[in-house]
């Protein structure tokens, strides 16, 4: 208790920047995670008209990146969707370009609607189709561009928080708008995705070398593992997305994951340490996060806070797509789960 007399310490001390830190102790160092993250979710079909919104009262070139950035509600103004990363959905229009820049913000790009607008990395661009899994990684010169005719929308995941925690962001743009393509489409596919690497080759980074993770390669690994075994009683049929040259997540802070859950098939409790952004990819179904239910249908997308219970149920055959600071708590010795009621 704050008596008026040490209150009145307090107050002296305060000048000389010290403070008591026995009045703060038990909120810094708590007995199980606490966040003001809070469970929430955005249906497709309510966003995406404002989506269109911006779209008709800004470019991409003057935006430089037309995102709206998916708020935790319980996290508002601070443009994030859990403690420690960001989600925003980013529309491209035919014809448009987004300009070459880079930051050492590492970032994901999940497709949600579109054909065959690409993004390029250092010279090589790839065409994204919906379900594909696209990193921009930490330092890398990067645009966009939309040649088709119709709007593409994907998902941007970046680890904006752990980066300004760290004080540790550099960012600038490129001299011209769009990099010159110095290596053909396909080009990091044939090197690095079928578990084949050029005989001299070292990574020089911790991201993979693997460009664009294409759904149809990754659905057909869910639907042979589906026929092929039962599912985890806690998540179904799931996969971490890998960096082939290291056996690691496919980034260095941010772990991605797919799931396939059978039609009927319900996970039982589960709670981690990371939170968790999922997009339903396939099937409708239905999660609870902590005492919420969401109803979801592909393109939605919901967020589990750190060490929530979370339960999926599948409707018809689903698909979930994730992404979460796991590899960081990994690394750090921090990461926890618990499987069932405590
Ligand atoms: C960014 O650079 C991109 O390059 C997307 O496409 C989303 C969100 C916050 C900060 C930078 C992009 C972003 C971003």
């Amino acid at each position: 208790m704050a008596t008026a007399e040490r209150q009145a310490f307090y107050e002296r001390i305060a000048p000389a920047h010290l403070a008591p830190l026995w009045e703060q102790l038990h909120a810094l160092v708590t007995a199980e995670p606490t966040t003001s993250c809070v469970p929430a979710l955005w249906r497709y079909e309510e966003v995406r008209p404002h989506l269109m919104q911006a779209g008709g009262l800004i470019t991409a070139q003057e935006a430089q990146r037309r995102v709206l950035i998916l708020e935790n509600p319980g996290l508002k103004g601070q443009a994030t969707i859990t403690g420690s990363l960001f989600a925003g959905l980013q529309l491209i229009l035919p014809g448009e370009v987004a300009p070459a820049h880079r930051h050492t913000q590492s970032a994901l790009r999940f497709i949600i609607e579109g054909h065959g607008a690409y993004t390029a990395v250092n010279g090589e661009r790839t065409a994204m189709q919906p379900g594909d899994f696209v990193i921009t990684p930490s330092w890398t010169w990067h645009d966009h561009g939309n040649d088709t005719e119709e709007p593409m929308v994907w998902l941007d995941g970046l680890d904006i928080q752990i980066v300004k925690l760290l004080s540790a962001s550099f960012a600038e743009q490129a001299p011209a708008e769009v990099q010159a393509v110095t290596r053909p489409e396909g080009d990091s596919a044939a090197r690095f995705a079928n578990n084949l690497m050029p005989v001299d080759w070292r990574p020089e980074v911790k991201t993979s070398p693997v460009f664009n993770y294409p759904y149809a390669r990754t659905r057909e690994a869910l639907e042979t593992l589906s026929r092929n075994g039962e599912p985890d009683p806690y998540h179904g049929h799931k996969m971490r997305y890998v960096n082939p040259a290291s056996g690691d997540y496919a980034m260095p802070t941010i772990g991605t994951f797919i799931q396939f859950l059978p039609q009927g098939f319900s996970t039982g409790p589960y709670r981690s340490t990371d939170g968790t952004v999922y997009v339903a990819v396939e099937g409708s179904g239905e999660s609870r996060v902590g005492d919420q239910a969401f109803r979801w249908q592909p393109r939605d997308i919901f967020v589990a806070p750190s060490w929530m219970p979370v339960t999926h149920r599948a409707e018809d055959d689903a698909v979930l797509f994730s992404y979460s600071d796991r590899p960081v708590q990994e690394k750090l010795g921090l990461w926890r789960e618990q499987r069932g009621n405590a």
